[in-house]
């Protein structure tokens, strides 16, 4: 079941008719699913479903259009376009509806999003890229609305990039860049921040991205009169339309419903954003809701008589059939016919869904209730546990939660048994989670033989009359090793183009390596973000540049909610290996403190949060994630580009070790863990400190996410029995997490003969100007007394009260 492309061309009346046929076979089956999987949510089966229904004949129209190598970027009424490009089956569809974590049952994500969250495999089970360019491309969905459209952009400059970019070796990739970027987007959502950026951010770019509103007038309750200006979004966004003088939108209209011009205005999009690189936006009006937004609630309480009508009334289905008849492509009953097959077809393919899925956990309920069974002759608990065998017994539609509450529950009755029953019980709890806690929770970050974890260091050499240059001289040598020899390779952000960003880290690259690969772009971090992991999709090494680590926060929602789930939602199926450069710590004020790691470190898990201290450190950073598939954030030190560093020889090639920390000072007292700029006022508080007598250890964190993997601290812990975190966010920031991994991951409280100590900054955000920091931030005096304090805590008579 799959939609032939060329519909129009060369075809006997016999072949249009069996392809339209096939076309609405399609949609009927689509919405057969949509019907029962509602049934199946109703009845418990499935815990939540969001359908397709109302918007199959258009996905219809588009599937035909897409060609292979070319990407979705869309949201949950996608389902017919799925089936139209062959990557959902009705068994597929009903396996995410119940959760199956079988990656070959539920290829959209093993179970671990809900349904009608859809994406296709670009990696094999090596990880390895796949021959994108040969495939029909779905990028994988999330829920935030139009939390699809940063990336969107960024599928679309792939093919730019790839069509203009000489040098890269695109044979998985891309054809030329004839690819189109294809997405979708509820009309309500139009409403977002996200959407008007990325229109924006495609208009200036000129990219092949097709953006498909699917318009039924309302965001679950909420009518268009509260969403958009005028109720029309292709009505407002007329100022994009290109004309002869300027750049802009191809816009098109088109009603939902109307199979034949759907074609044609789909064919038509496609042929302008393929050829000419130009965005096209379809404004797909009159569309429906025929089961209202999801399971949870009927529409009857938001629509009113009218409405209901008129959607019974345009219901894209019965229109198609309407023009079907009408046009002497089927009968009325050929059609009734039809639908009692797919209708029988969908029923059976629900049933070989939830079998496959519900089959091997009652056989786990067998094997545990066995056991449980044994358990009952020998222990004197035994009434307790045949009630909680027949309760386990007793679930019609177990799942596996309930197998193991009855199993751990039973293991408390029994604690003072010693019978092998009871080896046995706990053997299995512990296969059963080994078995199945990786089913949850596997694929955070890559698991590949490139996570970065694995990337040797190659340490920077330096000539013996090395250089001493201001670091930005290493970050932006590096840059132009980087570019000369990965040409996949490219960098934007604002200011980062023709002044070589505000650093000056990147000067003079634009000119020796191009425009399009040393970009210049708009003031909108989180299409930034986006043109990242979208071009990171597809093949290419991008550097998404947001300015200070302040305005990280304009994209952290998208850092976080797809970036960082990317591979996790599709079970390492998908991968973005974007690196965000960014630059912060110890700046000064409200919105230029750069300090706010504890939030960002607490919303991106899944990408590595490095912080080198200097520009050696950071470029040797870049060097190790250009050799990984982990996307990664690395922070510059703001204040580090005009401090003097020796310019190393190997430059392009050293390489900073990931989740490695590094003791820049040994000392016998006490353990001061840092980052970034405050580390290097920790080192100079150290001297001081030796003055007083006190012997600091001092240790460079470095890399946050992953932390500390060869458990350093600890040893130094071990040593100093003693342990202070410094640094420059809020109380119960990036402090608290550190204190976390140290305390409860490492278990240093065996060796603390002190209380460990947190000295972070003010609660509010730092004030401007140096006396705004020196009261805000930890300076060296404060980090003089804390540490001073914690020695008279220990030993008053050696280290009298300071003040
Ligand atoms: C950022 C965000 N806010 C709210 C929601 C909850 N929500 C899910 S769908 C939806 C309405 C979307 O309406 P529309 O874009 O018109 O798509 P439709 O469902 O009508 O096709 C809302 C408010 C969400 N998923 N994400
Ligand atoms: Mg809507």
């Amino acid at each position: 079941m799959q939609a032939n492309p060329d519909i129009t061309k060369d075809m006997s009346f016999s072949d249009f008719k069996n392809e339209i046929i096939n076309d609405y076979t399609i949609a009927l089956t689509s919405r057969e699913c949509s019907l029962l999987g509602r049934r199946e949510v109703l009845t418990g089966k499935a815990k939540f479903g969001i359908f397709g229904d109302g918007k199959e004949v258009p996905q219809l129209a588009w599937a035909k259009a897409f060609r292979n190598g070319d990407f979705r970027s869309g949201y949950y009424r996608d389902q017919t376009f799925m089936m139209a490009i062959g990557e959902l089956s009705i068994e597929q569809f009903f396996s995410g509806l119940y959760g199956h974590t079988d990656i070959e049952a539920d290829p959209m994500s093993a179970g671990r999003q809900m349904g009608g969250h859809f994406g296709t495999h670009s990696l094999d089970e090596n990880y390895n890229w796949k021959d994108l360019t040969q495939q029909k491309n779905s990028s994988a969905d999330i829920s935030p609305t139009a939390g699809q459209m940063p990336r969107l952009l960024g599928l679309a400059q792939a093919s730019k990039i790839y069509r203009n970019v000489k040098g890269i070796d695109t044979t998985l990739f891309s054809v030329k860049g004839n690819e189109v970027a294809w997405g979708t987007i509820g009309n309500a959502s139009t409403s977002e921040g996200l959407f008007f950026e990325t229109i924006n951010a495609a208009g200036v770019l000129q990219v092949p991205m097709v953006i498909s509103i699917w318009d039924d007038e309302y965001g679950i309750s909420v009518h268009a009169k509260h969403q958009t200006t005028k109720e029309n979004i292709s009505e407002i966004l007329k100022g994009f339309q290109r004309d002869e003088d300027a750049n802009g939108y191809e816009i098109l209209r088109v009603k939902g419903w109307d199979y034949p011009s759907l074609i044609n205005v789909y064919e038509e999009a496609s042929k302008i954003a393929r050829e000419e690189h130009v965005p096209v936006m379809i404004h797909v009006q009159e569309l429906t809701q025929p089961q209202g937004h999801s399971t949870s609630g009927s529409h009857e309480r938001y629509k009113n008589t009218d409405r209901l009508a008129w959607e019974s009334d345009f219901d894209c289905l019965a229109k198609m059939k309407e023009w079907m008849i009408a046009n002497g492509i089927s009968t009325e009953e050929e059609l009734i016919q039809l639908n009692k097959s797919i209708k029988k077809k969908v029923r059976e393919g629900k049933k070989a869904a939830w079998n496959a899925f519900i089959s091997p956990i009652l056989k786990d309920r067998d094997t545990l209730s066995n056991l449980l069974q044994n358990l009952t002759q020998t222990s004197p608990n035994k009434a307790f546990i045949s009630k909680l065998i027949t309760e386990l017994n007793s679930i019609e539609e177990p799942i596996r939660k309930d197998l193991l509450v009855a199993a751990r529950k039973t293991l408390r009755y029994i604690t003072f048994d010693a019978s092998s029953e009871k080896e046995h019980l706990k053997a299995w709890i512990n296969s059963y989670f080994e078995l199945n806690q990786p089913k949850y929770s596997s694929h955070l970050n890559s698991e590949s033989s490139l996570n970065a974890i694995g990337i040797s260091e190659i340490i920077p050499t330096y000539s013996d009359n090395a250089e001493e240059v201001d670091g930005r001289i290493i970050i932006r040598d590096n840059f132009d090793a980087i570019f000369s020899k990965y040409p996949e390779t490219l960098v934007f952000g604002e200011d980062a183009g023709n002044i070589g960003d505000v650093n000056q880290g990147l000067e003079g690259l634009q000119e020796k390596h191009g425009e399009l690969r040393v970009a210049d772009v708009g003031i909108r971090e989180a299409t930034i973000l986006g043109q990242g992991i979208g071009m990171a999709m597809r093949g290419l090494r991008p550097i998404a540049e947001v300015q200070y680590l302040d305005y990280v926060m304009y994209a952290l929602q998208i850092i976080s909610d797809d970036l960082a789930t990317l591979h996790y939602r599709t079970k390492g199926k998908q991968k973005a290996p974007l690196i965000i450069r960014t630059r912060g710590h110890r700046l000064e004020g409200i919105w230029h403190s750069g300090s706010q790691l504890g939030g960002i470190l607490n919303l991106v898990r899944g990408i590595y949060v490095l912080v080198p201290r200097n520009m050696t450190k950071a470029a040797g950073f870049y060097n190790t994630m250009l050799k990984s598939d982990q996307p990664s954030l690395i922070i510059e030190c703001l204040n580090g580009y005009r401090t003097k560093e020796k310019l190393p020889n190997n430059i392009g090639e050293f390489r900073t070790p990931i989740g490695v920390v590094e003791t820049v000072k040994e000392g016998s007292d006490i353990t001061l863990v840092s980052y970034g700029s405050t580390l290097r006022m920790v080192e100079q508080t150290a001297k001081e400190l030796l003055e007083v007598g006190i012997d600091a250890e001092v240790i460079d964190v470095q890399s946050l996410l992953p932390f500390d993997l060869n458990h350093d601290i600890v040893k130094s812990v071990e040593k100093t029995n003693r342990l202070m975190i410094i640094d420059e966010d809020v109380p119960g920031g990036a402090s608290a997490y550190i204190l976390d991994e140290i305390i409860n991951v490492q278990n240093a409280y065996e060796y603390l003969d002190s209380q460990p100590r947190t000295l972070t900054a003010q609660q509010h955000r730092p004030a401007y100007g140096t006396d705004g920091d020196y009261f805000s931030k930890p300076s060296n005096e404060d980090i003089f007394e804390a540490v001073y304090n914690v020695m008279h805590e220990a030993n008053p008579e050696d280290y009298p009260k300071l003040r």
